[in-house]
């Protein structure tokens, strides 16, 4: 069968949600209350709205209460600040998501400071970051914390290889290179991590046994950068124009899915892949600030 190595996303995203299903189930049943997901959209970016509109769906499929905060693309910082800090004060609201990117005159690194760390699912605050870096109890970033889920889902071996990260953004790279060089398992594995300035960029990911992907670069990765038979985890998700379909675009990764899966022993497509686990992820976040697993008060 020529699809034996594809690494279903939207299967293994169904199977989470199954679990955390059960787990609202039982907290119900204990006569507690339903995890509470809010998310704030700024503007109308399309893709934006997309992704909100997964996390809110996910949200309905698990049984989890969600609120959707929508603003206009004017929003002032400060208007934004005072609805962060309205959510940070409710305590009906067990975690918030700020989407990102926000417009341009309003600072994102402000915004993510503002949220309280303890509701902060997305797991972007450094108070997060800081204690993801230690190993220490936290909120992961939802597409690293997918990553890791995939790779335990299809016990995909990782001490010892050689795990090429491509992209160091503080959302996916770097991340997830700390977690894969981390003493556990998924981790033990001895990662570089790749980015614009890299000498020999292809010398690099020629040797990967794991390559991940995260550098928003339509189809960068082609067949002849990939060793045969080496894990390819594409977080790419990237709208090429294409005027003849329908939307008037198609999805597409970092990685020439057509070209570079015949190498690999195991590939995840766009779409369908690791968007999939990321949407999960913030659902596993919420259930973790509901039960206050990560911040125990
Ligand atoms: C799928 C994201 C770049 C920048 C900001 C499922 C999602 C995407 C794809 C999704 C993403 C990407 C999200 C698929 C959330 C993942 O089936 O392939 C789900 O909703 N994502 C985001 O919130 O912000 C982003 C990518």
């Amino acid at each position: 069968m020529l699809s034996m190595n594809i690494i279903d996303g939207k299967l293994l995203a169904k199977e989470i949600r199954e679990e955390l299903a059960k787990e609202v189930a039982d907290m119900l049943q204990k006569g507690g209350r339903a995890p509470h997901l809010a998310a704030v959209l700024v503007g109308d970016d399309p893709a934006s709205q997309v992704y909100v509109r997964n996390k809110v769906r996910s949200c309905e499929k698990v049984g989890f209460r969600s609120t959707l905060v929508r603003k206009p693309a004017d929003i002032t910082e400060a208007e934004l600040l005072a609805i962060v800090d309205t959510l940070n004060q409710d305590a009906t609201v067990d975690g918030f998501i700020v989407q990102l990117p926000l417009p341009k005159h309003i600072d994102e690194e402000k915004i993510t400071l503002a949220i309280r760390p303890d509701k902060d699912v997305d797991g972007f605050h450094p108070v997060n970051f800081g204690r993801m870096a230690q190993g220490l109890p936290c909120y992961l970033p939802a597409t690293p914390a997918g990553i890791l889920e995939m790779i335990r889902r299809y016990e995909i071996p990782t001490e010892g290889k050689e795990v090429v990260v491509i992209g160091r953004s503080n959302i996916v790279g770097t991340p997830i290179s700390i977690l894969l060089s981390r003493k556990a398992y998924p981790g033990n594995a001895t990662v570089t991590m790749c980015h614009s300035r890299t000498h020999n960029l292809e010398g690099h990911i020629r040797r990967a046994d794991i390559l991940i992907a995260a550098i928003g670069s339509p189809e960068f990765v082609k067949a002849d950068m990939v060793k045969q038979g080496a894990v390819v985890i594409d977080v790419g998700m990237n709208r090429v124009e294409e005027p003849e379909t329908e939307k008037g675009y198609r999805l597409c990764g970092d990685v020439d899915y057509d070209s570079v899966a015949p190498k690999a022993s195991l590939i995840t497509p766009v779409p369908g892949g690791v968007g999939q686990l990321t949407v999960v992820s913030l659902l596993v976040n919420t259930l973790k600030a509901a039960r206050r697993e990560v911040y125990r008060d």
